[in-house]
């Protein structure tokens, strides 16, 4: 029978086979060849003998939280309190086009502004953009529909309320004023998968705003451009290997960015990850 390993504890797997969670341990024979069953794998399991005893291959896998299958990063940030970390976002969704993992970007808080900074700065992105009032319940319905049929991790700062988003989804999780409380609980809690509807998983990770980046950067084929969907559409520069930093001549990038049709953020961010920022 197929499954989904939507948690582990302790040497056990709990796999979400349709109707019913059947707790698994792995085959020894995984074990001997040093493989390990990861949250998000789809397996073969034996419910007779509660075993797992094929891992299907992975369409992608992150390490940090360790992770795979997953479809869809939606990246969090408020509108302020604290104020959007756009740096952060924009190494998540390098991150996560290089994984071949889709990005929705989602603004939380517009309860105490118009979220207007975060939508500009992502408008030639192609990626969507989302506005949500976790508090307010407003844009839920949305979101709800974005998560659909995909297996989505949220990811952003401490504090943008990724928490109280998966809340006001109707997914019971502890949302910052309780980890203020119980900070070792939140730190330690383990990464799991959570079904919101058929086929439809999130996962609420701590550990994702310190997502690898620098080790993805370093195993990713092809420029760190590549991974800007905007910047495709900038004519040729004059040199082919320009890099498109402040200085570079008859860069094609830098005239998308002098008219606005990369936005400045963004291309901030590029400079920064590319390490020829002046800033
Ligand atoms: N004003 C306002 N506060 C919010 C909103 N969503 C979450 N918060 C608050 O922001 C704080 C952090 O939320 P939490 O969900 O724990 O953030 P997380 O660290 O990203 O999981 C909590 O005090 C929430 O009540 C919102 O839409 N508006
Ligand atoms: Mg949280
Ligand atoms: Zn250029």
């Amino acid at each position: 029978m197929k499954g989904r390993i939507i948690k582990g504890v302790g040497g056990f797997y709990y796999v979400d086979a349709g109707d019913s969670i059947v707790e698994c341990r792995a085959r020894g024979k995984f074990r001997n060849k040093q493989i390990k069953p990861v949250i998000g794998d789809i397996v073969d399991i034996s419910t007779a003998n509660q075993t797992i005893e094929a891992i299907l291959p992975r369409k992608n896998e992150l390490a940090r939280p360790l992770l795979a299958n997953i479809d869809q990063l939606a990246i969090v940030l408020s509108v302020c309190r604290p104020d959007p970390d756009f740096l952060l976002t924009d190494k998540l969704t390098v991150a996560a086009l290089e994984k071949g993992i889709e990005v929705v970007i989602i603004a939380n808080k517009t309860d105490l502004g118009s979220g207007n900074g975060i939508t500009d700065a992502y408008k030639h992105t192609g990626f969507r953009v989302l506005k949500t009032c976790a508090d307010k319940k407003r844009g839920i319905c949305r979101l709800k529909a974005a998560l659909k049929g995909k297996t989505t991790a949220f990811a952003g700062n401490s504090g943008v309320g990724k928490s109280s988003l998966l809340n006001a989804l109707g997914v019971s999780v502890s949302t910052g004023d309780v980890s203020k409380i119980n900070r070792g609980r939140h730190t330690t809690r383990h990464t799991e998968l959570i079904k919101i509807a058929p086929n439809s998983y999130v996962a609420d990770t701590p550990g994702f705003s310190m997502l690898d980046f620098d080790k993805i950067l370093a195993d990713a084929e092809g420029d760190l451009s590549d991974y800007f969907p905007e910047f495709e559409k900038a004519a040729p520069c004059e040199f082919s290997d320009c890099r498109h930093t402040e200085n570079s001549l008859n860069c094609g990038v830098l005239k998308l960015v002098e008219k606005g049709k990369i936005s400045k953020t963004r291309y901030r961010s590029y400079l920064q990850l590319k390490g020829g920022a002046k800033t």
